[in-house]
């Protein structure tokens, strides 16, 4: 592999800005490919899984490495709706530079905002590419000034373009002074064009001002009349990249395509290099390390991908953070504990791939057919390094699925396995309670996608609704004689216990007691008695769901000598819980989520609104991740927020995220049992 300077940058932004198009013409100007290929054909290389090309759409991320101009470029291309963000930002932490392809007709959208506060949370430096200007009603101008309006002024234009909409065929360069020409298709050196020189020297200027404070020297002079040359400018902009002080701003069409040949050059003058804007977060043994980017020590990989290939098996694609990794090295995986040997290492451009020997401090590589090896998992000599990534996004959104019939049970068992293995944040559980088997995560179109698979894959299914999870308890004290008496033949079974039960606190369980003195009861069969509240628990009580937060004491009883077995005292335990049921009825308890949401302050008030509608408890407000954010904190039961991802999309423009994780059991209003047991 060679030794050249390393790009790794991520594509992101919103759904259908351009960023599998953006990859696609780099990989074309880089000669990778022969010819463009397009999302809507299905041919582009970033999305080259079935359920890519059939949506035209990205699903999970890509990596596309190749050659530019004496640089190796990682490409990560993301999906960018919503749902699949957790691929976004796993892509995040193998890149040293984020590019936000924003789109010329819509400007800032949604998922651009939740990325921009992720990359924020990261610390990564980032640029943003403004594409699409070849479009109708497409604006540069506009396009900044929502930029501005969302990510600050430090937002700052390096390019200008020639031309707009149909005749959009050029860019103007505000670092130097020249501009690039495409009409021929290639790119042409020219100069910027009278009409727009007035534009291209304010920008310079504005440009200027905006980096020049970074260096001292250089501001002293810049204010006593000397500009800076046009190395010290991207020396500069280097400077305040890498510190997240300046966000530069090219534009272009990725679908012509033009400026895509600059970013590239841009991005190897100006993007910092692997590690460059600081060293990756980690732990040793509890303690905080800093994990610097360095050829020279020992090897540590990050896990930031894992697919699954009908013909290389499991790919794992990490970035080598240090040292040198080779073919067949032995690495240690710090969570498992694992010994894991490379056999395998490529090097991939979407499913297009090559054996390479070894990768360096700072490159992307993928290893097949690791053991037990998952993304955000830490390989290396150090057996108690780990790296700290961002933990998959809490599922907010479930379904129950069940083969439709029992040959295909494994079948399906294995398809989702595969799927959790592919996406850490898609979720396969059982649910102990309802007896479902659950499938949930980050919303509607996540678990769209997971039914187009399996559909795929011939596989027969069902989905339900998920059924939320009642218990019931004892609203207060009971205190039963339960007898259980059969004379049928020879052996008769006959048992008494005398059980007095009382509630206890949520979360408590079942305890059970015995005071049973004399040996009204034989001291071996008192257990029975127990086992027998237990089972019947389980069985449900009035209204069908499991009991639980019971004490039992059997404190007396009666048995025969010949007649009483642990059977008989097991069904007379069972008969004393119905019993307790009968003489004090029973509540039911609906389980309550703890939620934390995020939104802009202006729809603060919305919110609000409906986390009370949905009988939601605020207990606290405070500032979000980015400015003018807010985080809700409510405990609301878990029934009414089952579909709560797609409310919250639609009331807050789809900026809004929740996470929500099962906080306690709470009394089930009276007048809504009749609602919940028509729907159970
Ligand atoms: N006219 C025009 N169309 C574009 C451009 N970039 C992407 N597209 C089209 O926009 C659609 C979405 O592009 P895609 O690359 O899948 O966006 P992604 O979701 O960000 O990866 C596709 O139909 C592309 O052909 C562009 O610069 N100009
Ligand atoms: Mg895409």
């Amino acid at each position: 592999m060679s030794s050249q300077p390393i790009r790794n940058v991520v594509l992101v932004g919103h759904n259908g800005n351009g960023k599998t198009t953006l990859a696609e013409a780099m990989l074309y100007r880089a000669g990778v490919v022969g010819r463009m290929g397009r999302v809507d054909d299905g041919t582009a290389q970033c999305d080259h899984d079935p359920e890519e090309k059939a949506r035209h759409q990205s699903l999970s991320l890509s990596v596309a490495s190749f050659d530019w101009r004496g640089h190796r470029i990682n490409i990560i291309d993301t999906p960018g709706y919503t749902d699949f963000v957790g691929e976004a930002v796993n892509g995040m932490h193998a890149a040293d530079l984020a590019v936000f392809v924003v789109d010329a007709v819509s400007g800032v959208q949604a998922q651009d905002q939740v990325m921009w506060r992720h990359a924020e949370r990261l610390g990564l430096p980032r640029l943003v590419f403004v594409n699409g200007l070849d479009r109708e009603r497409s604006s540069f101008e506009r396009t900044f000034e929502s930029l501005q309006s969302h990510f600050g002024a430090h937002v700052e234009a390096v390019e200008l373009p020639l031309g707009a909409e149909a005749s959009f065929h050029g860019i103007a360069d505000l670092v130097g002074d020249g501009a690039l020409d495409y009409s021929s298709g290639e790119s042409a050196a020219a100069a910027v064009p009278d009409e727009l020189a007035d534009d291209a020297s304010d920008g310079h200027i504005q440009l200027v001002e905006g980096v020049v404070e970074g260096d001292d020297e250089l501001l002293e002079q810049y204010l006593e009349g000397t500009e800076p040359s046009e190395e010290q400018l991207e020396r500069l902009i280097h400077d305040a990249v890498d510190h997240r002080s300046v966000f530069p701003v090219l534009c272009g069409s990725a679908a012509k395509p033009i400026g895509v040949d600059r970013l590239l050059d841009f991005i190897c003058r100006v993007g910092p290099a692997p590690g460059e804007s600081g060293p990756a977060e980690g732990v040793r043994a509890g303690e905080p390390v800093e994990v610097a980017i360095d050829a020279a020590g020992s090897p540590v990989a990050l896990v930031f991908k894992t697919r699954i290939d009908d013909f290389l098996g499991q790919i794992s694609f990490m970035k080598v953070l240090s040292g040198t990794i080779r073919a067949n090295d032995t690495l240690v995986n710090s969570r498992t504990a694992n010994k894991e040997r490379l056999h395998n290492l490529m090097s991939f451009t979407g499913a297009e791939h090559h054996a390479v020997s070894q990768a360096a401090a700072g490159d992307i590589v993928a290893a097949t057919k690791l053991g037990d090896v998952r993304t955000g998992d830490t390989l290396a000599d150090d057996t108690a390094l780990k790296v700290l990534v961002t933990p998959p996004p809490t599922p907010v959104y479930g379904v129950a699925i069940h083969a439709s019939a029992p040959a295909q049970e494994d079948k399906l068992a294995s398809a989702l396995r595969r799927f959790a293995t592919e996406d850490p944040s898609l979720v396969i559980r059982q649910d102990a309670t309802t007896r479902q088997t659950v499938l949930s995560g980050a919303g509607e179109a996540h678990l769209r996608v997971v039914r187009a698979r399996l559909d795929r894959m011939g596989i027969d299914f069902e989905i339900e609704d998920m059924k939320i999870a009642y218990l019931e308890t004892l609203p207060r004290p009971a205190d039963v004689e339960a007898k259980h008496k059969k004379q049928s033949g020879g052996h008769g079974q006959f048992a008494v216990a005398m059980v007095r039960f009382e509630p206890l606190a949520r979360g408590a369980g079942y305890e059970f007691d015995s005071e049973v003195t004399g040996g009204a009861i034989p001291r071996g069969l008192i257990p029975a008695v127990g086992a027998g509240i237990e089972e019947a628990m389980s069985n449900g009580g009035r209204h069908g769901f499991p009991m639980v937060d019971l004490r039992a004491v059997c404190y007396d009883g009666k048995h025969h000598s010949v007649d009483s077995s642990e059977m008989s005292f097991k069904i007379a335990g069972s008969h004393a819980l119905k019993q307790a049921v009968e003489q004090v009825g029973s509540a039911v308890l609906e389980p309550v989520s703890e939620v934390h949401v995020e939104v802009h302050d202006t729809y603060q008030g919305d919110v609000l609104g409906d986390l009370n509608s949905r009988r939601g408890q605020v207990f606290g407000t405070e500032p979000g991740s980015a400015a003018g954010t807010s985080v809700i904190h409510a405990h609301v039961p878990t029934s009414e927020i089952r579909s709560y991802v797609i409310d919250l999309r639609s009331m807050t423009g789809g900026t809004g995220t929740f996470s929500a994780e099962h906080h306690d059991y709470q009394p089930l209003p009276h007048a809504l049992l009749a609602r919940v047991m028509a729907a159970d």
